[in-house]
Order: C-alpha cells, then structure tokens, then sequence
C-alpha cells in the first residue's frame, strides 16, 4: 500500500449517523411489518413498534451504523492511520449518540456531529433472514441535519481541506442543499465528488434531488436492485446492467475533465466497472455459505474498501479489488463490524 499521501482529513463524507438493532427473525416477522428481503426503507407509522419488538422478543444487538459513517470506519480500518476521514451527520444528546461517536472515534474518524437537543439519535432496524437483511431507518435526529452545520466556520474549514467527498444517497432524503453545496465546492476545485445510490427508493421517490446532483458526480456506487430501479425510472429500456452502467457514466456531466467512473455490485456475482465507454468486470472471492454470518453493511464496506485506494491515488483495479475483499471480510461479521488489522494487499 502507499502511505506517503496519506493525511488527516483527506476524505470528508456526510449522512446519517444511525444506531443499528440487529436480530434474527423469521419471514413471518418480515411479514408483519411489510418488509422485504434486502430492501432498504423509511420507517413510518406502521412501523413503531418495530424496535422494542425486535428487543424485547428477538435478543437485538446494538450495533454502530449508518451507511456513510460504517463506510468511513471501514476505510480508516484499511488506511490503519487515524482521522484520515471526517464524519458529519447529526445525532441527539442521548446515549445512542454517545455509543455512536465513542465507536467511530475509536475506529478512527473524526467525528464531527451536528447535536440536535430536542430528538432522539436515529435508529436502524436490521432484520436478518438467512444471509439477507432488511433495513428500516427512523431517521429521528439524522433528518435534523442542516445546511448551517457545513457553513459553521470550523467545519468549513475542513469541506475546504479535504480532497475526496463522499455522501450517501440516503442523505437525499435529509439535505439536498447540503449534497449540492458540497458538490459545488467538490466541482470549483477539481476534487471527486462520490455517491451511492444506497437503495431503490431513493432512485424512485428522490429522483428530483439526485438527478440534480448527478451532473457533479465523478464516482457512483450502487448493487444491481439500485441501478435496476434506477434504469427503470430514468426510462433506460434495458435491464441489463453492464449498459446500465456505460448509460450512468454518460448523464450530463459537469466536469467534463473527469469522466464519470460507476460501480455495481452484484452480491457474489462480478463487479461491473464502467468508465470511458468501457465495462470491466472483477470476479468476486465467494465467501461459503455457512462462513456468511450477515450481509449487512456489505455494500458499505465494498465502498469503504474502494475509497481507502481512491483517495491513495491506487488505480481503479486496485480500488474495486479492496472492496471486493473488505465486503467478504464484513459478510462473515454481525453488522459492520471488523477486528484486528486489515490484510488486504
Ligand atoms: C435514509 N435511510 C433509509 C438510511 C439507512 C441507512 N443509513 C442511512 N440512511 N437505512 C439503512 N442504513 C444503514 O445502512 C447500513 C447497512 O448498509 C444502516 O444503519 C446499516 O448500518
């Protein structure tokens, strides 16, 4: 690995900062509260009870999430140098937000919350089935989140020091306005803008948000549900992925110097790469089924893995290599959890 250009600060990425609570459950459970098998959604009236169910009848775990903030702390992992990203998103002044902070601190992010004192941290429902997951966000505090807090002097400071951006989309949902002035800022200086499409809701209910910011983004994550939906509500005509894939990278595209790189993964089948008018394709190391403990924040992880190498400057093989290998180390763990040192080469 290089090291040399590493430094503080380099990767700044905003979303929200979520407490996950994970259990097993059966499809009858799924059933109930009209979730399905990896899918990613809004929690609603429907489900307020959700949480205390999955604690008081399934032995939940707490465990840190966030799709943004798991994808940072897996990158700082692989970088093995602290506070080489920086985390904003925001969070109550309850003690979820204390367990947040304390375990992205500790696995190296500089975390920089925005503190709301009147809502509770947001939460995250992790409904594990097999090896499949289904996510339900109560947002809570996460949607607080203003544009106030990346114009506080301080914090503008590091948007201007730092190189890389990256921001979920599931951070559509929060502030627009944010994404757009940090893309803007990414764009006046030349520096890459990277998003994840994060779930296919967001491609079909905040189509108007993240079509406005497509034009700044240089990198674009996403699994195949996510550009399948995508494909779909911007009236592609096809559904297969690799041409998918070639359509995103050829949206209108404001920096016109820096062709727009996008990545699908596609669970244990090949990582599609586009760039260029061009598809390469990295086969994936499938982990054995009984070795998969969950496949909860595997996607942010493959994103973690990539943008450890993106911001060393690593090319774009190297960069799908790393999240190819940090998604199969994260899959055999519960939630986005790691331990000891990072072995990728
Ligand atoms: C707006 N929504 C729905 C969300 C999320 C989310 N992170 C931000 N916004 N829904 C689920 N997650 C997080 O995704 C991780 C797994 O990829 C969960 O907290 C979980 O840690």
């Amino acid at each position: 690995m290089q090291r040399e250009n590493l430094r503080e600060n380099l990767l700044l990425g905003m979303g929200n900062p979520l407490l996950d609570i994970s259990a097993t459950v059966d499809k009858d459970f799924l059933e109930k509260y009209n979730m399905k098998e990896n899918n990613a959604i809004l929690a609603d009236e429907s489900h307020k009870n959700l949480n205390s169910d999955l604690i008081e009848k399934y032995k939940a775990e707490f465990i840190a999430g966030g799709s943004v903030q798991n994808t940072l702390r897996v990158a700082q992992w692989l970088l093995q140098k602290p506070k080489v990203t920086t985390f904003f998103g925001c969070v109550g002044t309850d003690n979820y937000s204390k367990i947040l902070k304390d375990k992205a601190q500790a696995d190296g992010v500089n975390v920089q919350y925005q503190y709301n004192d009147k809502v509770l941290t947001g939460t995250c429902a992790v409904l594990i089935t097999g090896s499949n997951r289904s996510l339900c966000a109560d947002l809570a505090a996460a949607n607080c989140f203003t544009v106030d807090h990346i114009r506080h002097p301080e914090n503008r400071k590091l948007i201007e020091n730092a190189q890389y951006f990256y921001v979920s989309g599931f951070f559509l949902t929060v502030s627009p306005s944010s994404i757009l002035d940090v893309a803007k800022h990414a764009l006046a200086y030349n520096r890459p803008f990277i998003m994840n499409l994060s779930a296919p809701f967001i491609s079909q209910l905040y189509k108007e948000p993240l079509m406005q910011t497509m034009p700044y983004i240089d990198v674009l994550f996403g699994n195949e549900t996510e550009a399948d939906m995508f494909a779909k509500e911007q009236s592609f005509g096809t559904k297969d992925l690799k041409e998918i894939a070639l359509k995103i990278c050829n949206l209108p595209k404001q920096n016109e110097n820096r062709p727009r790189v996008c990545v699908i993964t596609t669970g244990h089948n090949p990582v599609i790469l586009a760039r260029e008018g061009k598809i390469t394709e990295f086969p994936v190391n499938v982990i054995p089924k009984e070795k998969i403990v969950d496949t909860n924040g595997a996607g942010d992880a493959f994103a973690g893995g990539f943008l450890s190498q993106y911001i060393q400057d690593q090319n774009l093989d190297v960069c799908v290599r790393c999240g190819i290998w940090t998604a199969g180390q994260i899959v055999q763990r519960s939630g986005c959890t790691f331990s000891g040192k990072a072995a990728f080469q």
